[in-house]
């Protein structure tokens, strides 16, 4: 019989608004206000984001300069809020996170609904500097707040069966207005493969500049897979799931031949309608906007060794 993680007495219980917006932020409040100012007033989160109590973690950290927070959150992919990048930042305003809650299914002894309450729990967060690679060829460098997916999922006990995890976004054409058309095959699905989900790179993510993440970002839980592709890094995540097969995912689905299940960045195999030699930095100036694309993303020293023996042309 699969187990749930303890609930803790009713009279203990904070609402999550609470809990999230207060409890856990502002204590932080301090400490992420000076960290915020370090970046310099142009560049941090603006005035009426919530900010977070965190650590730099400086060993996932890049040495590049970050993108500006306007950039972060005003240049994006999130078709659930319209396909033009301009377009999450303008729907999704009104979105609401709160409440929020994760179902936990399939290969693991502790399965059920958990309030994001439940997930953050017990978990400290941390600032990683990352690059973070579009198939489309650009390319930002975010400050990501968040911790390790691995320390979550070792909560849920998969068992040896599990060998892939697969996530969902949120379906309710209701709040997600891009849900109306068939855009897509809603809702977005993702999948990693357990090791590469529990790889110390791979973040769940909560916030970015020191801040709760904007709801354009994929508030109020997303990915972060910085070694692949942008469309691996799911937003919004209302399921996990365990399986012993390999899960469906979205673009795959959408284009087998242009999107790959693994799709780890790899200069050397373009996308059949364009190259990935090369990246476009968000907001560099022109001359120093157009860089090469690093293998793995830059990441080959840390993720190259789980993909040993296999061909990356093939199983792009
Ligand atoms: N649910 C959902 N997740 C998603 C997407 C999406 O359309 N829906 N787009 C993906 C793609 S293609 C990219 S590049 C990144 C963009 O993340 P960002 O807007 O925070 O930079 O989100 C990924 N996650
Ligand atoms: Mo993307």
């Amino acid at each position: 019989m699969p187990t749930r993680v303890p609930r803790i007495a009713p009279s203990e219980i904070t609402p999550p608004e609470v809990y999230f917006s207060r409890r856990t932020l502002l204590a932080g409040a301090l400490a992420a206000g000076v960290s915020t100012l370090a970046r310099g007033a142009d560049e941090g989160a603006p005035a009426g984001t919530v900010p977070l109590h965190y650590t730099a973690n400086p060993r996932y950290a890049v040495s590049e300069a970050p993108n500006k927070y306007a950039e972060i959150a005003g240049y994006n992919n999130f078709y659930e809020f319209g396909t033009d990048k301009d377009d999450p930042s303008r729907n999704a305003r009104a979105f609401r996170t709160q409440p929020w809650s994760v179902r936990v299914d399939g290969e693991a002894e502790v399965r059920g609904t958990f309030t994001l309450e439940d997930i953050l729990r017990g978990q400290s967060l941390e600032e990683r500097i990352y690059r973070f690679r579009c198939v489309e060829a650009w390319s930002l460098v975010v400050p990501w707040v968040g911790f390790p997916l691995a320390s979550l999922l070792a909560r849920f006990k998969p068992t040896s069966r599990a060998r892939y995890v697969e996530f969902t976004t949120l379906y309710d054409p209701s709040r997600m207005p891009g849900q109306r058309a068939a855009v897509l095959d809603w809702p977005y699905v993702e999948g990693l493969r357990m090791d590469e989900a529990m790889h110390p790179l791979t973040l769940m993510v909560v916030g970015l500049y020191g801040v709760v993440l904007p709801n354009q970002d994929g508030a109020p839980l997303r990915l972060i897979v910085p070694w692949k592709y942008g469309f691996k890094s799911i937003k919004s995540i209302v399921k996990i799931r365990f399986s012993e097969t390999q899960p469906r995912t979205t673009w795959n689905l959408a284009a087998p031949n242009e999107y790959g299940f693994h799709a780890n960045v790899n200069p050397a195999v373009d996308h059949p309608r364009w190259s990935q030699a090369t990246e476009r930095r968000i907001g560099a100036p022109f001359l120093a906007a157009r860089r090469p694309t690093l293998p793995f993303n830059g990441y080959a020293d840390q993720v190259a060794s789980l993909y040993r023996g296999m061909d990356l042309r093939r199983d792009f």
